[in-house]
């Protein structure tokens, strides 16, 4: 079997998903596409680098991403580092020959995403494969939404309704980590959540053409944290500590037209209390509705305009071998899959689209236009009109 040499950059809590990820595919798809080698795992903080490596299995590990990108032993590149780094990492990856998996959002400013979609665009003629992570298209669930609509089931796409709810930043004790600075950062819960549903909303029900928004910030400063590790809210700070400026959104809320001629909406925040990984979507189309949330991730909600009046409403089906990647998974409907195996399916289409030689549906042309729509919320939350997003 084909063995794919991969090289990791930033070894915290993406880059700890990609690794299982790495290892539970071949588990799961069987036979794998490619069995991928952990070689290099490379982190800035020397004892982070040297721990993930014992840790994670990888046979070396190093403190500068270019020992990856240089050595001609490495097939495939997972940029996991804060977002102002994948720019930088993700060009020389590509440029030296190596496909590239790269976290969301795809960069911190929009220059740096052009650069990379343009990157990716030139790689692409020599076979190279890029992805963005964006994996909440891949559940299984949301697969079957899109099959719903591509076949018609669900007629024409009227509206389309998402959210993105955590609480992780809700708690101004929780520390002031590189996802609150915006020159690490590029945007708060823009670039963080909102890019995942507004990627699950284009994908279902195409391009967003046009955007009104409102964008605030509840929470102006937190406490400074030593060495600046991203802790998600797990760890806080006493009210001693010394604070420091936040200048990135903690909420965001914002109108969408797509070029379908659908409407809709989306919400996003870090801050609202009591929702954790609350990603839903909801679309009501001529013949029906779609309903997800991603707190019960292997249901799908769905009600049939044609059913009797007396029998009209929500269904739930539970996804399982009869769906997407199912076959891979587990038996029985309601066994079910959580983050661990979404992340293993991302792999599987980013593995396979390396050895069938088809660009995966989140190369980074996809994350740049996400990043395009995310820059037209941001230019009207400050014009307060509707902004096109640049083709
Ligand atoms: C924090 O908001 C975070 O880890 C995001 O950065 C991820 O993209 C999301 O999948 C889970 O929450």
């Amino acid at each position: 079997m084909k063995k794919l040499n991969v090289g990791l950059v930033g070894a915290g809590f993406m880059g700890k998903a990609h690794v299982v990820a790495y290892s539970n595919m071949p588990k799961l798809f069987w036979p794998a596409p490619a069995m991928p080698v952990l070689k290099t795992i490379c982190d800035i903080v020397p004892e982070i680098a040297e721990d993930s490596r014992e840790r994670f299995g990888f046979e070396k590990c190093c403190t500068d991403w270019r020992e990856i990108v240089n050595d001609p032993e490495i097939d495939v590149v997972s940029v996991c580092t804060p977002n102002n780094a994948h720019a930088p990492i993700a060009i020389a990856a590509l440029e030296a020959g190596k496909h590239v998996i790269c976290e969301k959002p795809i960069a911190s400013t929009l220059a740096d995403a052009k650069a990379m979609a343009d990157a990716a665009a030139k790689a692409a003629e020599k076979g190279i494969i890029s992805m963005n992570a964006y994996q909440y298209r891949r559940v299984p669930a949301i697969v079957l939404a899109k099959k719903f609509i591509d076949e018609g089931s669900l007629g024409e796409i009227l509206n389309v309704r998402c959210t993105y709810l955590q609480s992780w930043s809700a708690d101004p004790d929780s520390p002031l980590s590189w996802r609150f600075q915006k020159d690490i950062a590029g945007a708060g819960t823009l670039g963080d959540i909102a890019s995942h549903v507004i990627d699950i909303a284009q994908y279902l029900a195409g391009d967003i053409d046009e955007v009104v928004s409102m964008m605030k910030t509840y929470i102006t400063e937190r406490p400074v944290q030593e060495g600046g590790v991203d802790l998600l809210g797990t760890v806080k700070l006493g009210a001693d500590a010394p604070r420091k400026a936040v200048d990135v959104d903690d909420e965001d809320s914002f109108l969408v037209k797509f070029k379908s001629g659908a409407s809709g909406s989306i919400e996003a925040t870090r801050n609202a209390w009591g929702r954790n990984n609350f990603i839903t979507v909801e679309l009501h189309g001529t013949l029906g509705s779609v309903y997800f949330n991603y707190e019960r991730l292997n249901e799908l909600q769905v009600c049939w305009a044609k059913d009797p009046d007396d029998r009209r409403g929500f269904k739930t089906i539970y996804t399982g071998p009869a769906h997407f990647y199912g076959d891979a998974t587990w038996n029985i409907p309601g066994m079910n899959i959580g983050y661990g195996e979404l992340k293993a399916i991302e792999m599987f289409d980013f593995i396979s689209a390396i050895v069938n030689g088809q660009q995966p549906s989140t190369r980074f042309e996809v994350g740049y236009r996400v990043e395009r729509v995310c820059a037209a919320v941001a230019k009207s939350a400050e014009s307060r009109q509707w902004e096109k997003v640049e083709d």
